[in-house]
């Protein structure tokens, strides 16, 4: 565990880590489709310093095949059970309502929803009844076509604009601002320049009042930077994801926890370092 004395500041961010129990997701596709393994990765992940598991049975890569709700519950119900009976955090990562509800029957509390209630607007409301959190993230396009030339006249005020709008029909739900996370979905239809502008002005989202969730981790747009492989992109995810930090996310979703925790427990030692004449 971490000593208690460098987790404020930087330490006061949440590590969401990613069990992607998927044939086709873009850094880990294939890894975990069996259900021990993912449980097993899950359960390292807890053990590296996640305070939530991100859980998800379908991939949001661009071009990704679409998985039917059966198919999608069954990867990953056994794995929320077993988690969840350990005591984890646990998020649901789909867009599907029957997903969401048998994920949150099954001991997930948060449902992380890429197209923020775009596909099942039901998914509000099941947050509502069950007292469970609710991520919203942007998102142009779907993930078959984001990627084929985005374009935004202003990318900050636009996708703050898209996730205010969502906000408001999930208030009007009923789910509580304070369950709400916000999330300006990086890599989803948007350039490297849009990502990285997000990403430098992430702070222009924390007028609307709700928690602030950022998810960079091994994506293309580190590689757009310096012409890495998705496997050699921990670098470029660590900076990203603390630079978030600084400008407001109160959420990283990443794949290495234990370098992203160290990462995150150096960073809130160095600002807790004392001055030298105080
Ligand atoms: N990114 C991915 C998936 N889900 N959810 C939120 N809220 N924010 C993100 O940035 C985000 C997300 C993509 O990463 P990954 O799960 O590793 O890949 P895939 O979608 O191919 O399974």
């Amino acid at each position: 565990m971490p000593d208690a004395a460098f987790t404020s500041a930087f330490g006061d961010a949440l590590v969401m880590g990613v069990v992607n129990v998927t044939p086709d997701s873009f850094s880990d596709g294939g890894r975990y489709l069996d259900h021990d393994r993912a449980i097993e990765h899950g359960r390292m992940l807890v053990a590296e310093g996640a305070e939530v598991l991100d859980i998800g049975g379908e991939s949001t890569r661009p071009g990704a095949v679409a998985v039917a709700a059966d198919q999608e519950r069954e990867r990953v119900v056994p794995v929320i059970e077993a988690l969840a009976g350990d005591g984890a955090r646990i998020s649901i990562d789909t867009t599907k309502l029957q997903v969401a509800e048998a994920a949150l029957s099954a001991g997930a509390s948060m449902v992380n929803d890429v197209t923020a209630l775009g596909t099942d607007p039901g998914i509000a409301g099941l947050c509502a009844d069950r007292g469970a959190e609710l991520v919203l993230m942007h998102m142009k396009g779907t993930p078959g076509t984001m990627q084929s030339d985005p374009r935004y006249d202003d990318v900050v005020a636009e996708v703050h604009d898209f996730l205010a709008e969502r906000l408001e029909v999930a208030l009007g739900a009923g789910v509580p601002r304070g369950k709400i996370w916000l999330d300006p979905g990086i890599g989803f239809g948007k350039t490297l320049e849009h990502n990285l502008t997000l990403i430098r002005d992430l702070g222009s989202f924390t007028d609307l009042g709700c928690r602030i969730l950022l998810g960079t981790s091994r994506k293309r747009f580190i590689g757009n930077v310096d012409g890495s492989e998705v496997d050699s992109r921990l670098g470029g995810t660590i900076a990203s994801s603390l630079l978030g930090i600084e400008q407001g996310a109160t959420m990283v979703r990443v794949h290495d926890v234990a370098a992203f925790r160290q990462a995150l427990v150096v960073a809130a030692a160095i600002r807790r370092a004392p001055a030298p004449f105080a």
